[in-house]
């Protein structure tokens, strides 16, 4: 009986096995997915929700997995990875993108956006689009802009920042990308750019005095035990996206294409109201532990250290000059 029964279960999961073979699609199948985050994280709620509805929208022949807590490397090898054709979807940050895209520089310029609102007018708009055709030529394309919330200073030296000259002598990391060591620098601190899981170890053991960050990614990292100051500067706004190889992308049929950005831009919306929950769970969590929180009441007093940080970019990439105005122009 049991030996009969399990020919029958051995003969249905045969059986299973060649439908699904004879019906996986032969192009898109198996797309990898590259995040830092755990699954768990806005950008992992989303990055899930992305390839599920990519499946569903185009009856399999979009098919993969995502990859979370970063176990397929840093930010900076996940950019080669997929200009290489080994990753083809991902959660950038889009600053680290900035080496490879000049005008996604414009995003790195500190006190760009005046909040939050803004920047989604922007990046929703025809900037947003500039900036997504200007990515193709890189082999990345951009098919949803998500959220990533303000950056604030932080550190491990009981040092409360109010103004820039509180960041005198002190050490922080930075993303890789060498605008956000001239941000530091105009501020008067010292700045090191390193990937961000090291950061833990490097604020633990002294390496660096402070970073910057979100609220969760500063709570989902463990880096509020070990630097127990963040001060309110919000002097970067950066977006993330869901960003697809352009090769593969190109390899989809009109209608696939459409299907797979229509489940990016659905992705976006679940991203988006995650993120505004996930501030508050954060905040909650980092304060309860003892962290001392301040806002900075004169942010203008850092905004207006910033001429050279711009001066700077625009000499680098001259394309930022009119991306700058552009944004500026959106209310
Ligand atoms: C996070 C962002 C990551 C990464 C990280 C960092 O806020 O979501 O993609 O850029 O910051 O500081 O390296």
């Amino acid at each position: 009986m049991i030996k009969a029964l399990s020919k029958k279960v051995v003969a249905t999961a045969i059986l299973a096995a060649s439908v699904a073979l004879i019906s996986a699609p032969a192009s898109a199948a198996g797309w990898k997915g590259w995040n830092i985050h755990s699954a768990d994280y806005p950008v992992g709620i989303g990055m899930e929700k992305f390839i599920e509805l990519a499946s569903a929208n185009t009856d399999g022949r979009v098919s993969g997995k995502t990859y979370h807590g970063g176990v397929l490397g840093s930010q900076t090898d996940a950019i080669s990875q997929m200009q290489l054709g080994g990753i083809e979807f991902a959660g950038f940050s889009l600053g680290p993108l900035g080496n490879a895209v000049p005008e996604l520089n414009v995003l790195s310029l500190p006190f760009i956006f005046k909040d939050m609102d803004h920047m989604h007018r922007v990046m929703d708009g025809a900037v947003g689009a500039t900036l997504s055709e200007a990515m193709r030529k890189s082999g990345i394309m951009a098919l949803s802009w998500y959220d990533a919330g303000a950056r604030s200073f932080y550190n491990n030296k009981g040092v409360v920042i109010n103004k820039p000259a509180d960041l005198k002598g002190l050490k922080f990391r930075v993303m890789g990308n060498p605008m956000y060591v001239s941000m530091v620098e105009a501020l008067g601190g010292n700045a090191t750019p390193m990937a961000y899981s090291e950061v833990y170890s490097g604020l633990k053991t002294g390496v660096i005095d402070g970073a910057e960050n979100n609220w969760p990614s500063f709570e989902s990292s463990g880096h509020y035990e070990v630097a127990g100051n963040y001060s309110l500067s919000q002097h970067l706004i950066i977006p993330e996206c869901i960003c697809v190889s352009v090769s593969a992308f190109d390899k989809l049929s009109d209608e696939d294409q459409k299907s797979v950005k229509e489940a990016a831009l659905a992705s976006a919306v679940l991203q988006r109201s995650a993120w505004a929950e996930r501030v508050q769970v954060s905040k909650a969590i980092a304060l309860k532990s003892g962290v001392k929180f301040n806002v900075i009441a004169d942010k203008g007093a850092f905004q207006s250290l910033m001429g050279p940080v711009y001066k700077e970019a625009v000499q680098k990439y001259p394309v930022l000059k009119d991306l700058i105005a552009s944004i500026k122009s959106v209310d």
